[in-house]
């Protein structure tokens, strides 16, 4: 079983692995630990990774980057009809009212939904961390922001189905951070001592998040987290670009923004220029050199100035840190330690402004960069059977309040209820009677929908289905079970109907239950539910099923004598917003597989290519080098320009472009005329060391 993190950012992700040794964070084919989210498509195949980052320009239509924040949303929100503009590619409305992809890809226009395109990613993620432990790579944690909602999860999850991954939890990215940050540490507190809390800082390329997080010996509770979704790096970015593009209008009378290739650089010197501030605080250039119009354009700028224009941004860093405090109701000496993270906390002037709010130096004990794929990493293996890890308790938190709501059985009133509060903690399963006599439905929303960064506060809707009356006729009672899974995500993952028999029909097991003044009942007219039973104690247990089956025997049983019913399982209909089609998903991961074997086919054509181009270089310089002496003059002639000058010709012109076979043919061609001269020199080179050898055994 393979134990691998992923840290999957709106621009850079990580891997880290577990092996003998503990965690690590391993590097890709160009020897780099980080892999830009990056995709680009040709006529012939995919790149991904850093081979298409170096494409955003020269492909420019079919580089797509910046594409995570797509995931769970319709292509009419306000957020992608904002990024719309900006992109270099097009985006494209799905019939399901999804964000789609258009690109062109094997010479066709090709529309790829946004769960294909992080699959393609996903795959190349494998890829590396399969040839780094040299075995297949199925199962593994992945983050996501703690504030993504239903759907945009889902997304992910499917994805990753996509690409053959199997992902044992969806973990926060803050969350991860704390798990990195706390599983080696010793001193903290024991569990009946007062936690340790401290504050987690994630400010990324798109995204700020911070959590407050609890910790005492082997545990952590998260206790709130707060966000800017629409806070990062890139904001600078912009600040920049916008600068000097007003700066390029009134010298040089360009107008960049009409011009996405030039935009697309000025992004790139951009955010160079943005790093060295973080270093140094004196003036620095920015050169671009035939920027457009063969016009080579410069600029300059210092980190004061820098400030100054990003005064909006760096004023909404305070409000998360706010928030965090006021929800944890913790004050700022409760907090032992700030630690940040993320290639945006290296912005100076950021830095400051979370010390400033917290009264306090803040720590950089993590890599910046790696914790999160760390943190992801230490929660695979304490998924992992196969690994042995310190037992370590992880409550994470539902980030947006929960309610489900109903239609009362017999007028037209409408029952409601908060099944998950703000900060409950997660993952958590509960049970709610009903008293019904026919089928019912429960719809699930966010009910704070003003909290949410996402426009669309539904979740999805249950039918809990065969739900009959009593033999007498009354209302049949139903236990339905909602759950906040592993990976955020909430369901109704189970209900069922209690049948009494008649012959007890005085033996009521639930009048002599507390609880029972609690249960929601549509006969009373009273809009009362009952959140009856607590479950789901092992809270990071990886199998959710088993998880709630022994809880549940908790619940109902305790020590009250055991009531003669016959409870009998319902099955329950969900479906869920912007849900993809189980059929769709398995189409994908079938295309999925096909594009690998295209990508894997045209590196082997392309390689035997190479060999022959290689085959050719190799031999030129052999025949003025060591060969020389080997060949007649006119061998040496015809070699030259028959075969080698030739083959050279072929390459350029019709050998440009061939099949795999035709170049392998090639090869064995030149190697017919060559293996003779290198079977020759070879022999020469053997004889003095074969005299040497025999001189030594003398
Ligand atoms: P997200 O977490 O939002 O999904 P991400 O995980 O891809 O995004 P990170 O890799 O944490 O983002 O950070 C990338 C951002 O950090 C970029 O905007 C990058 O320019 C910025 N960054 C990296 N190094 C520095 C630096 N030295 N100074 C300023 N900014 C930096
Ligand atoms: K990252
Ligand atoms: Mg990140």
């Amino acid at each position: 079983m393979s134990v691998v993190g992923i840290d999957v950012g709106f621009q850079n992700c990580y891997i880290a692995v577990a092996r003998s040794g503990g965690i690590e964070t391993i590097a890709n084919e160009y020897s780099d630990r980080c892999t830009p989210a990056c995709i680009s498509l040709a006529s012939k195949n995919r790149t991904i990774g850093n081979a298409a980052k170096s494409q955003i320009i020269t492909n420019f239509k079919n580089s797509i980057h910046g594409f995570k924040k797509f995931h769970g949303r319709a292509f009419d929100d306000p957020f992608v009809q904002g990024e719309k503009p900006k992109l270099p590619y097009s985006l494209h409305k799905l019939a399901n009212g999804s964000t789609g992809i258009k690109v062109r890809y094997l010479d066709e226009d090709k529309v790829f939904t946004i769960e294909q395109v992080t699959g393609m990613l996903l795959t190349k993620l494998k890829e590396t961390s399969e040839s780094a432990l040299k075995k297949p790579v199925v199962d593994c944690v992945i983050s996501v922001p703690s504030f993504f909602t239903d759907s945009e999860r889902r997304s992910m999850l499917d994805a990753t189905e996509i690409a053959g991954l199997n992902c044992l939890r969806l973990i926060s990215d803050t969350t991860a951070v704390a798990l990195a940050y706390g599983i080696y540490k010793q001193d903290f507190p024991s569990p009946e001592e007062k936690p340790r809390n401290v504050v987690f800082v994630d400010i990324g390329h798109l995204s700020y998040q911070v959590s407050v997080t609890s910790f005492n010996k082997g545990k952590l509770k998260v206790l709130a987290t707060a966000f800017d979704p629409y806070l990062g790096g890139r904001n600078f970015d912009e600040v920049l670009v916008d600068h000097f593009c007003e700066e390029f209008r009134s010298r040089y009378r360009l107008n960049v923004k009409e011009n996405p290739r030039a935009l697309l650089r000025l992004y790139q010197e951009c955010e160079k220029l943005k790093k060295l501030m973080s270093a140094n605080s004196s003036d620095l250039p920015l050169n671009i050199e035939c920027f457009m119009n063969d016009i080579d354009v410069s600029g300059k700028l210092n980190r004061g100035q820098f400030e100054d224009l990003c005064a909006q941004n760096l004023m909404r860093i305070e409000a998360p840190l706010k928030s965090v405090l006021e929800q944890s109701k913790l004050s700022r000496d409760d907090i032992y330690a700030v630690e940040v993270v993320g290639g945006a906390t290296r912005i100076p002037a950021i830095k400051e402004r979370i010390s400033k709010f917290f009264c306090k130096d803040i720590n950089t004990t993590l890599n910046a960069d790696e914790a999160v794929a760390r943190g992801c990493a230490l929660q695979c293996a304490i998924l992992s059977p196969a690994f042995k890890v310190r037992e370590f308790s992880i409550t994470d938190v539902v980030p947006f309040p929960i309610t489900l709501r109903w239609k009362s059985s017999t007028d037209d009133s409408v029952g409601e209820c908060e099944v998950f509060s703000k900060n409950h903690a997660a993952p958590f399963s509960k049970v709610i009677t009903f008293h019904k006599k026919e089928p019912f439905d429960l719809e699930a929303f966010y009910n704070l929908p003003q909290e949410l960064p996402f426009p669309d506060n539904r979740i999805g809707r249950f039918t809990i289905q065969n739900v009959v009356p009593q033999p007498n006729g009354e209302s049949s009672k139903v236990k339905v079970k909602v759950r906040v899974n592993v990976h955020g995500i909430f369901s109704v993952s189970g209900a069922s109907l209690i049948e009494k028999h008649k012959d007890e029909a005085e033996d009521v097991v639930m009048e002599t239950e507390p609880m029972v003044q609690n249960e929601y009942s549509p006969e009373e007219q009273v809009r009362e539910w009952k959140v009856s039973i607590i479950l789901d104690p092992a809270v990071d247990k990886c199998d959710p099923e088993l998880a709630e089956g022994t809880s549940a025997e908790q619940g109902t049983g305790g020590n009250k004598p055991k009531a003669k019913i016959k409870s009998v399982d319902l099955a329950i209909l969900s479906s869920t917003l912007r849900q993809l089609d189980r059929e769709m998903l398995k189409c994908f991961v079938e295309l999925e597989g096909k594009m690998i074997v295209q990508d894997k086919l045209e590196k082997e054509r392309n390689d035997a290519k190479n060999a022959v181009e290689e085959y050719v270089y190799d031999f030129r310089d052999k025949l003025c080098g060591a060969y020389e002496k080997l060949i007649s003059k006119d061998e040496l002639g015809s070699f030259l320009t028959r075969i080698l000058e030739d083959t050279e010709n072929w390459l350029y012109e019709e050998g440009e472009d061939q099949g795999k076979q035709v170049y392998l043919d090639k090869l064995a061609e030149l190697k017919k005329f060559g293996q003779p001269v290198e079977d020759r020199h070879k022999e020469l080179e053997d004889r003095p060391r074969a005299f040497d050898e025999l001189g030594k055994k003398i």
